[in-house]
């Protein structure tokens, strides 16, 4: 039985669910608009077998041709990886794409409704959007931070790029009541780097600490969502300063191109891609396959104690 009448559940997302077992949430805009074709299908796929042979079940979460798909087929994740024109879905597309039978791919934001809609509670992504650098005149700041604070998920990612303002994301996500939990260092994950230098709020190295933490919170009926920063692998990061000077060129191009709202994100991306001559792909992917992991764990030991 579907969760919700706006849902479609793939076959396998409906077993899962059917047999109690765990499952895992992942996005689609990391598919169709934050890595190029196709290094994208590639990373999708891997990602799920991750999940699969962790003992759990992936579940892409995207809009197709108008309906909110949980687990996409395999010619669905190819259709998306070919498809840069698809939707960006946050929170506020999420109904124009439904009720005029879009394809779009979700963010964080739409990807936690989607999921927390589908009963689904741990969710894996590469980064979080967040504050950007300059927000306090252009007021960009993701809804992936409010729907943090609102849809009760957990977003296993290697923290957030510094594109962002990083210091000002975690400053509002403390405002919001969204903890971040930090796994193997206390501090925030940079996402293409382990530090950021800034402290996260908790360090929770096990899957089963986490599980008891994210379960006590909303036992308190604290309702929002859960940072759970898990830094990329040593041997797979870039090097700090080359990063640096790519994200610093990025930016001013951005600025230079008068490139807003959602196309922000995208463009920097791709740039930074360029720039580093492919190696920042490398990584992004390397870190999306260790969350995947991370994430599959969490789910299981989440699942272990829902009793
Ligand atoms: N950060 C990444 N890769 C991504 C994104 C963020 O490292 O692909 C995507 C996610 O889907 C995230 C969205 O939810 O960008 C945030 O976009 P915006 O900054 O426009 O809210
Ligand atoms: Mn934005």
């Amino acid at each position: 039985m579907s969760p919700h009448p706006l849902l479609h559940l793939s076959p396998e997302v409906a077993a899962a669910r059917d047999q109690g077992r765990a499952i895992v949430a992942l996005e689609s805009t990391i598919i169709a608009h934050g890595m190029p074709w196709p290094e994208n299908l590639g990373m999708a796929r891997e990602v799920e077998a991750l999940i699969r042979s962790e003992g759990a079940t992936p579940a892409t979460i995207a809009v197709i041709d108008g309906r909110i798909c949980i687990g996409l087929s395999d010619s669905e994740l190819q259709r998306l990886a070919r498809a840069p024109d698809a939707m960006k879905l946050s929170r506020r597309d999420l109904p124009y794409a439904v009720a005029t039978g879009q394809l779009g791919a979700t963010t964080v934001a739409a990807t936690m409704i989607c999921a927390h809609l589908a009963g689904i509670e741990v969710f894996v992504t590469g980064g979080i959007g967040g504050v950007h650098r300059g927000a306090e005149t252009s007021f960009d700041i993701s809804a992936d931070l409010q729907e943090l604070a609102r849809t009760p998920v957990a977003v296993v990612c290697a923290g957030a790029k510094s594109i962002l303002d990083l210091s000002l994301t975690l400053e509002y996500l403390e405002t919001h009541g969204v903890p971040v939990i930090s796994i193997g260092q206390l501090n925030f994950a940079a996402f293409y780097t382990p530090d950021s230098g800034l402290p996260a709020d908790f360090r929770l190295d096990t899957a089963e600490a986490q599980a008891r933490f994210i379960r006590t919170q909303w036992a308190l009926g604290l309702t929002a969502g859960v940072v759970v920063s898990n830094p990329v692998p040593e041997d797979a990061a870039m090097p700090r300063a080359d990063m640096d000077r790519y994200i610093q060129q990025a930016l001013q191009e951005a600025g230079q191109r008068g490139i807003h709202g959602k196309a922000v994100t995208p463009f920097l991306l791709a740039r930074i891609k360029e720039l580093s001559g492919g190696r920042s792909l490398a990584t992004n992917i390397a870190l999306v396959q260790h969350n995947a992991v991370v994430g599959a764990r969490l789910a299981r030991a989440l699942q272990q104690s829902s009793g």
